[in-house]
């Protein structure tokens, strides 16, 4: 008689894949997104990957975002990358002497970029701790990072409000977490490419060229960083030859505002700043980037002070802030032609309708993982229960048939980007609890 294994039940199977994505990409402090594209930690990566390692070891989702806030630099940003020391110079490009973060002053002893990404950071603090608060409590957790975090908001609210409008703009499509988004053609476009010859790719050694950003975005991409660390990364409006009020990113700093209400309240400290930022940044992004006949936010040029009309699932993401005033309206638009909630999955990246929606280009239509999450969280928090749990029923489902990978045709669930990508394991795991 041959004892026979018990059939895994496929939530089990695609749990036990997601913790081994997990600790493959764990270095000594913190994960890399995917081992060969991206072997470095990235800031908004880490932030996600600690709200699905919080289940796995709350000890080390706790440390994955130590590390990150260990390398903030002392006017409070984040860099968007902390450089692994032992990968090799050349393994990603910009790499730290691009930076040149160390020769900056103000700038942490471990190399670093010198912009930042979307400032998921204080919910992923918030749910981390509340995973496992007896841990948290005895390694020092909130008390260490929540004045990180108010530096860190304090630099977005302040230096990065470069048209006193109340809302902070990204300097530079990386900052945006949505590289080559078309929302960002416009803006880009009155930047001169740095000709191709002076700088060397790295991604288009591991990753088809025909889902990456183009040659010429890349040397935009170039210029505008390299400016910008040739001035000392100094933040003004006329400095930046690309600044735009980004819904997404202040969505987040809205929501983490609520978080930190939340953590100073556990540190027996005033909770009110915090609702009273909260409220601030809720009102000016309603009030500066909505359009109610769109039913979408649209981010703003800051340079020419008009909406950039493009539908991008970045428009819906302030679904995530509680209290929204235009919740509802946010729910039809992402049922609607743009975005069918209801069939497509993951969200797309941008406008299913438009004419130059790809669905295999990168942030040009492919549905993400991470945006997806925030919507379902978004949904949840507004009462949407059922639309929440469908869209996590139906993503759990992609990701077993496509793998962990790093973004998936919405249509037809076709995996493209880099595979065993951590952010995507990192949210099922979250998703299936
Ligand atoms: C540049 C790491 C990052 C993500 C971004 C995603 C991509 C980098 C790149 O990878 O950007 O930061 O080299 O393309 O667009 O959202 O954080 O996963």
């Amino acid at each position: 008689c041959v004892a026979r294994r018990p059939l895994l039940e496929p939530a089990d199977a695609l749990d036990r894949a997601a913790r081994r994505v997990l600790a493959t990409n764990w270095r000594r402090h913190a994960t890399v997104p995917a081992a060969r594209l991206y072997p470095h930690q990235w800031s908004w990566d880490s932030a996600f990957i600690a709200i699905g390692l919080r289940h796995l070891s709350p000890a080390r989702a706790q440390r994955e975002l130590e590390s990150l806030f260990g390398a903030q630099w002392r006017d409070g940003r984040v860099p968007h990358i902390v450089f692994e020391p032992h990968v090799p110079a050349d393994a990603y490009f910009p790499g730290p002497s691009f930076w040149r973060s160390t020769a900056t002053p103000g700038a942490p002893a471990v190399a670093t970029s010198g912009i930042v990404q979307p400032p998921a950071h204080a919910l992923a603090v918030w749910l981390t701790y509340r995973a496992d608060p007896a841990t948290a409590r005895a390694r020092g957790f909130l008390p260490r990072l929540y004045p990180r975090l108010i530096a860190w908001h304090r630099y977005l609210t302040t230096r990065r409000d470069l048209t006193g409008s109340g809302l902070m703009s990204v300097v530079h499509p990386w900052e945006s977490g949505m590289d080559n988004s078309p929302a960002w053609d416009a803006p880009l476009s009155r930047v001169t490419p740095v000709p191709p010859g002076e700088f060397t790719r790295r991604d288009l050694d591991h990753a088809a060229a025909a889902e990456r950003p183009t040659d010429a975005d890349y040397g935009r991409y170039v210029r505008l960083a390299r400016d910008y660390r040739d001035a000392g990364y100094a933040d003004s409006l006329r400095g930046h030859g690309f600044a735009v009020e980004d819904p997404l990113c202040n969505a987040l700093l809205a929501a983490g505002e609520h978080a930190l209400a939340s953590m100073a309240t556990e540190l027996g400290r005033d909770p009110q700043p915090h609702r009273a930022a909260a409220a601030r940044l809720t009102d000016a992004l309603t009030a500066t980037l909505y359009d109610p006949a769109a039913g979408i936010f649209f981010p703003r040029d800051a340079h020419t002070g008009g909406h950039i009309r493009s539908y991008s699932v970045g428009g819906l993401m302030p679904l995530i802030v509680p209290g929204l005033p235009v919740a509802a309206e946010l729910v039809e638009t992402a049922l609607g032609d743009r975005f069918r909630l209801r069939e497509a999955c993951p969200v797309p990246s941008y406008d299913l309708s438009a004419g130059d929606h790809d669905p295999s280009l990168y942030w040009r239509g492919p549905g993400w993982v991470n945006t997806s999450w925030l919507l379902w969280h978004g949904l949840r928090l507004h009462g949407e229960a059922s639309l929440a749990d469908d869209l996590r029923q139906r993503l759990l489902g992609r990701v077993r048939d496509a793998g962990f990978r790093e973004y998936l045709d919405p249509m037809t669930g076709t995996g493209h980007g880099a595979d065993e990508f951590s952010w995507t394991a990192a949210l099922v795991l979250d998703l299936i609890r």
